[in-house]
């Protein structure tokens, strides 16, 4: 876009690959987080003394951080997302449901907003039947959810799940659904501009998740039919419209075994699998982002599938040993390419992997005329990739491209539950 950059980092990422890639470069402190990527004034001080117009957030940090946003605002620095409202309006899970709900958009039967006393949290239950899952208002990508099975331990979690709330986001509300046993993740990436438009770029299948940490994404969806896009399509768009959506942002579905989808949260921010996406629609997410903080219009065009892509994310993690973290260096590094392949990374050869940060080294995007193409090719692709002197998750990804279950498409999120590697 010619605009030029100003990379912030810690100590720790000195030699990662945006670092000497942008423009500038500012040291915002430390490695960990709280003294350097979640320290707001060292990082509007960075924005600052280069004379930056914009901060794009990422996808992780302050990302989604309401305080952060609004703190842009008071300044003459425009952050690329959404507003500071939007941002604490859909971080509250309760209210972001009951906001859906009210436009329409399809939500698992269960509560009207939070359940704050043990009667109360009763009914519903007799009301919506059992199973329930009751999940923390302040929560969100799994944390805090309990499910409750039996009537007689409903008091105990219901109890718990408010505790641990409190002391996990200082917040102990909760509320209560109807637990959907065995869904797929489908989730429908949308676009807002600052004019009032609003479009969807199609699906993304999710469900390949290791304890809330999804692993393995794909677009389209192999359960996803045009009919159903255009649905859940437009369930995304109405949602968006009612709250005025501004910026780049995910609306999440939990999609059930007989073709029902219900609103799960939405994410204010691009997200780590927006590659998948980018390859199927011939869109690039980011550069929509700026242009919408700029003012400019979105293209008002229906987006349609083309081929299909799919993401293995790399992560230095023992896939022998229970995914433990593998930081150190790497020693050896040789990535695929050729057509129809994407890598998206900040590591090379002899770089170190620092232990203080989550895991990702690399996104690996294939893509293909099918879903069996791109399948293929991300298997060659994954056996073509070398990283040496870290453990990562490459081997459990060629295992998942070689499984008759993956290769048809018939999975969920329990997938990798049942999915014995080694
Ligand atoms: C659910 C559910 C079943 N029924 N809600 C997990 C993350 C958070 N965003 C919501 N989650 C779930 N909510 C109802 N009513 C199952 C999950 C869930 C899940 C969802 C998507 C992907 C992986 C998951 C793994 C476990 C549980």
């Amino acid at each position: 876009m010619g605009i030029s950059t100003v990379a912030v980092y810690s100590e720790a990422d000195r030699d990662s690959l945006h670092v000497r890639f942008a423009d500038e470069a500012v040291c915002i402190g430390p490695p960990p987080s709280s003294e350097s990527y979640l320290n707001i004034p060292r990082i509007m001080a960075a924005a600052s003394i280069t004379g930056a117009s914009a901060i794009h957030p990422g996808y992780g940090f302050l990302a989604e951080n309401s305080e952060f946003a609004r703190i842009c605002e008071d300044t003459d620095i425009q952050f690329i997302g959404p507003s500071s409202e939007m941002i604490a309006a859909m971080g509250d899970k309760a209210l972001a449901k009951e906001t859906m709900k009210s436009a329409g958009v399809p939500t698992v039967p269960g509560s009207d907003g939070e359940v704050d006393t043990l009667p109360e949290a009763k009914k519903v239950v007799e009301d919506i039947g059992l199973p329930v899952i009751i999940k923390a208002s302040a929560g969100g990508g799994g944390k805090g959810m309990r499910i409750v099975r039996d009537m007689n331990d409903l008091d105990n979690q219901f109890t718990l799940a408010r505790n641990e709330a409190e002391r996990a986001f200082g917040n102990g509300a909760v509320y209560i659904e109807r637990y959907i046993e065995s869904p797929r993740h489908i989730e429908i990436q949308i676009l807002g501009d600052q004019h009032g438009n609003i479009t969807h770029l199609g699906e993304r299948e999710c469900s390949i998740q290791r304890r809330h940490q999804k692993l393995i994404e794909e677009s389209p969806s192999p359960v996803v039919t045009p009919e159903l896009r255009e649905r859940m399509g437009e369930a995304a768009i109405a949602g968006a419209k009612a709250v005025r959506y501004e910026g780049a942002g995910t609306v999440e579905f939990l999609f059930d075994s007989d073709g029902s989808f219900y609103f799960m949260e939405m994410n204010t921010r691009v997200q780590v699998e927006h590659p998948v996406t980018e390859e199927v629609v011939g869109v690039d997410i980011v550069r929509e982002q700026i242009r919408i903080a700029s003012g400019e219009k979105i293209s008002r065009r229906k987006h349609q599938p083309v081929g299909h892509a799919i993401e293995c994310r790399i992560n230095a993690e023992d896939p022998y040993h229970d995914f433990r973290p593998s930081p150190g260096i790497i020693t050896s590094f040789h990535q695929p390419g050729g057509y129809g392949i994407r890598v998206d990374t900040h590591t090379y050869q002899s770089y170190m992997i620092p232990p203080h940060y989550d895991s990702l080294v690399a996104k690996l995007i294939t893509r293909g005329r099918t879903r069996e193409e791109a399948v293929t090719r991300m298997k060659y692709a994954l056996e073509e990739f070398v990283i040496e002197g870290v453990q990562t998750t490459i081997p459990f990804h060629v295992k998942v491209m070689e499984d008759e279950r993956f290769k048809k498409g018939e999975f969920n999120t329990h997938f990798l539950e049942h999915f014995d590697f080694i």
